[in-house]
């Protein structure tokens, strides 16, 4: 009420489309200090940072814009002082002839103007190649690999531990990393060409098949930061999202340890289970991997710790038990084009396979 107030007192009388123009520095001036809770709706809000690299690139950002402003500022106020003398100089006699050449005056203007020009562009490209070279590797040795496939449309992520290779595990869509530790990342592509794009953390980086192209991440704070594919690259590249999760160290290496586990062996009490790990293995073994079953298919997600991911399908469905089925019962329709036929599975099948996946936690 008093806020709606005082809007009012600064614009009044204004007309009304000026007022709303001048409130405008105002809303933009509330988003940059928007609190983090209220920015968690705009996961890919950019300029608001939570890592070693965008700390670095932010400032650079607004400094060019700050630049650019100044320079568009600048060069028009002196268009219009110009066109104003201009004027003056020619209210002379009718038919007189202006002379074209060298005026006196004027040639400290252009060079004073390239000097300025000199400078300011030195001093952003020196500024750009230095972020750039802060933020191409890591301060410290990142502690290990994931190795990040995309295709359309999700992420398959292979963490590789370089110094204990049986430590070497396959998840999707849903990445962890351990808080204040930078992660290396290297990207290929299966397909065509996709971008691995980590706002509140990272950059862009162009996955393109037959190439490795190399990042890293690194979360100053624990929290849950969205991924998206950044290069158009078909039907459903709008649903290729994914999710960075930064954890305490301790809970990331007991993340790490449980991902290493294979799938449970359904309970012999457990027909429904076990009728369901059998027509998983038939029906989708093909296209998924469950570690510990025969179920080993690479065309789609690793499903052996399904549970543990808090979405399906690249962040299109919440991982329920309802958007579960949905999703097997029919894919595409929840997700039009996507690379997993629908299957024509049978009521009861549904319910067998859809037991036996609540089962991989
Ligand atoms: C022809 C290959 C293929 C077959 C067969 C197949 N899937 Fe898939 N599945 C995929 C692909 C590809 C995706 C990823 C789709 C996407 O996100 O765009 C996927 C995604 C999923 C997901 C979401 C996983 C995640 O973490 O996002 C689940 C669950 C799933 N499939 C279950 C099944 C079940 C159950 C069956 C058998 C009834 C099955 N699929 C059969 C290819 C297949
Ligand atoms: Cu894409």
């Amino acid at each position: 009420m008093s806020a709606r107030r005082g809007a009012w007192r600064v614009t009044r009388g204004l007309p009304r489309r000026r007022a709303r123009l001048a409130r405008l520095p105002a809303t933009a001036v509330a988003m940059v200090a928007l609190p983090a809770a209220a920015r968690a709706g705009t996961p890919m809000y950019y300029l608001k940072t939570f890592g070693a690299k965008g700390n670095v690139s932010v400032p650079l950002l607004w400094g060019l814009l700050g630049l650019s402003v100044f320079v568009i500022l600048a060069v028009s106020i002196l268009v219009v002082i110009g066109i104003a003398r201009g004027r003056r100089v020619r209210a002379g006699p009718p038919g007189m002839i202006l002379p074209v050449g060298r005026s006196s005056g004027a040639m400290p203007w252009i060079y004073g103007g390239l000097v300025a020009s000199a400078v300011a562009l030195i001093g952003f490209a020196s500024w750009t190649i230095a972020v750039m070279a802060t933020i191409d590797q890591p301060g410290r040795p990142a502690a290990f690999t994931i190795e990040v496939t995309g295709q359309q449309w999700w992420w398959q992520a292979r963490y590789v531990d370089p110094k204990n290779p049986s430590r070497e595990f396959v998840t999707a869509n849903e990445l962890h990393i351990p808080v204040g530790k930078p992660v290396h990342i290297k990207l290929v592509s299966r397909d065509v060409i996709h971008s691995f794009w980590v706002p509140a953390l990272s950059g862009k980086t162009d996955v393109i098949p037959g190439q490795v192209n190399e990042t890293w991440l690194e979360a100053d704070r624990k929290g849950v930061y969205r991924g998206q594919c950044a290069e158009y690259c078909g039907a459903q590249h709008a649903h290729m999202a994914f999710r960075v999760f930064a954890d305490a160290p301790d809970d990331f290496a007991k993340w790490w340890n449980h991902e290493l586990q294979p799938a449970p062996q359904p309970a012999a009490s457990a027909k429904l289970v076990a009728l369901g790990e059998q027509q998983f293995v038939l029906r989708c073994g093909a296209c998924h991997a469950v570690r510990g079953t025969s179920a080993g298919g690479d065309r789609g997600p690793d499903l052996t710790h399904l549970m543990d991911r808090t979405s399906i399908a690249a962040v299109t469905l919440p991982n329920t038990i309802g958007h579960l089925s949905g999703w097997i019962a029919d894919p595409q329709q929840n997700k039009p084009g996507a690379k997993m036929p629908n299957l024509d599975i049978s009521g009861p099948e549904l319910t067998a396979i859809r037991t036996y996946l609540a089962t991989l936690k």
